[in-house]
């Protein structure tokens, strides 16, 4: 429980009554409802959700803030898909604008590590009409075979989506043999918005939310883990955040096989969605520290700085974030292409450990499921890298 202090800032920075009646709720760690959340969102000022969000925060994590070593593979960037917010794809008719990785090549990237403390390797990409559900699982095999340590998490609901119904597999059948071959868990991404009446604007051709539900519901009923995202900031409304935040939440309820909500800031450079403005710095934070005291059942709440920017990033811990993703070597180009001001999205573990630090949290690096593998807090303050200040 908070001392008397902390009291009067979680109920004192508002004078609205029914705020003040969410926050009596949020300090008895009760769950909020959507009309609440939506009032979080549409009156709450961001003094008193920063307080909520990280009174929540604290009562679950102290001030641990995780993150994981991890470097990606991305197989392609041609996709039978056209979301209309993503600068990163190529169609199949444009493929020689684009990047088509072979087995060797991706195996190769994997070997790359061999040296290096990693412990996950995070495999996303375009959905490629060629690139099939036995070529992945051969793929997956391979790495396991080279490195059966590894963590692999991989590939969206969206991609898996596509893999299955090309390979005329029924969702379980598809996931086990995935997962039999060597897959982990499975990413966050290809959520977007749930809500039809805005999917149907931004990517009306990819699988649709309840689509993306069963997945990770198989997935979960195969005793694997997975993230969820939500692209926020671009045409949708709050009420429609909190619909897509309601279905998580739902499904979390049942399987509790959810491990991270990860809110994406929308980015508009280069995709047909660029006439659209990017949210405000204040509108983020409001977002994190609605999705924190809004999922009470995730566990996790994760910041992505490659593509909220490495300020942003920091800010976020303070809006009910504890974890930060996109460590060492990260060479992901879906959000430089989209205009995130982190053209190179790569950071060492002392840059991060110290941004972490000069916001008084404790740095933790952790495994894929939260196994903590080394806790950074007595390490000192590290020498902050020029670029961060
Ligand atoms: O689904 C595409 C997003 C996602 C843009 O699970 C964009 O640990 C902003 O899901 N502006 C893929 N976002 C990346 C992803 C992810 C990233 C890091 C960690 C994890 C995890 C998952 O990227 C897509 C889409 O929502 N995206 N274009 C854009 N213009
Ligand atoms: Fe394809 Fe994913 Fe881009 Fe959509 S967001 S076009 S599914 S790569």
């Amino acid at each position: 429980m908070p001392g008397i202090l902390a009291e009067k800032i979680l109920t004192g920075s508002s004078t609205d009554k029914e705020l003040i009646a969410i926050a009596e709720k949020v300090k008895q760690r009760q769950r909020i409802t959507d009309e609440e959340g939506l009032l979080l969102f549409e009156k709450g000022e961001l003094p008193f959700l920063g307080a909520l969000a990280n009174f929540v925060r604290e009562d679950l994590h102290g001030d641990k803030t995780y993150f994981n070593r991890n470097f990606h593979i991305e197989p392609t960037n041609v996709c039978v898909f056209t979301c209309n917010f993503c600068s990163y794809s190529r169609l199949y008719a444009h493929r020689d604008e684009g990047w088509e990785l072979t087995m060797q090549q991706m195996l190769d990237l994997v070997k790359k590590y061999d040296d290096q403390p990693v412990t996950e390797v995070h495999i996303v990409g375009g959905v490629h009409p060629k690139m099939n559900l036995e070529f992945f699982a051969e793929l997956l095999r391979k790495i396991k075979m080279h490195r059966p340590d590894l963590h692999i998490k991989g590939f969206t609901a969206v991609e898996l989506d596509y893999m299955f119904r090309k390979g005329k597999m029924s969702v379980h059948d598809g996931m086990r043999y995935l997962h039999e071959a060597g897959l982990d868990s499975l990413p966050g991404g290809g959520a977007e918005i749930f809500h039809p009446e805005i999917r149907k604007q931004i990517c009306a051709d990819k699988v649709d939310g309840d689509g993306w539900l069963k997945i990770h519901e198989t997935a979960h009923n195969l005793g694997m883990h997975s993230n969820a995202t939500m692209l926020y900031g671009h045409i949708e409304s709050y009420w429609h955040r909190i619909d897509h935040m309601n279905r998580l939440r739902a499904l979390q309820d049942k399987t509790k096989g959810f491990n991270t909500f990860i809110p994406l800031k929308f980015r508009n450079k280069g995709n047909d969605m660029d006439h659209i403005p990017e949210s405000s710095v204040i509108e983020d934070m409001k977002m994190y520290a609605v999705a924190r005291i809004y999922m009470d059942n995730f566990p996790h709440l994760k910041a992505y700085w490659p593509m909220l920017g490495r300020q942003s990033a920091q800010l976020t811990l303070s809006f009910g974030v504890n974890d930060l993703d996109g460590t060492i070597d990260d060479t992901t180009k879906i959000y430089s292409m989209a205009g995130s001001e982190e053209q190179t999205p790569s950071m060492s573990t002392a840059e991060l450990v110290s941004l972490i630090q000069q916001v008084k949290r404790k740095p933790v690096e952790r495994g894929t499921l939260y196994n903590e593998i080394k806790d950074y807090s007595g390490s000192g303050t590290q020498t902050v890298p020029a670029e961060l200040n």
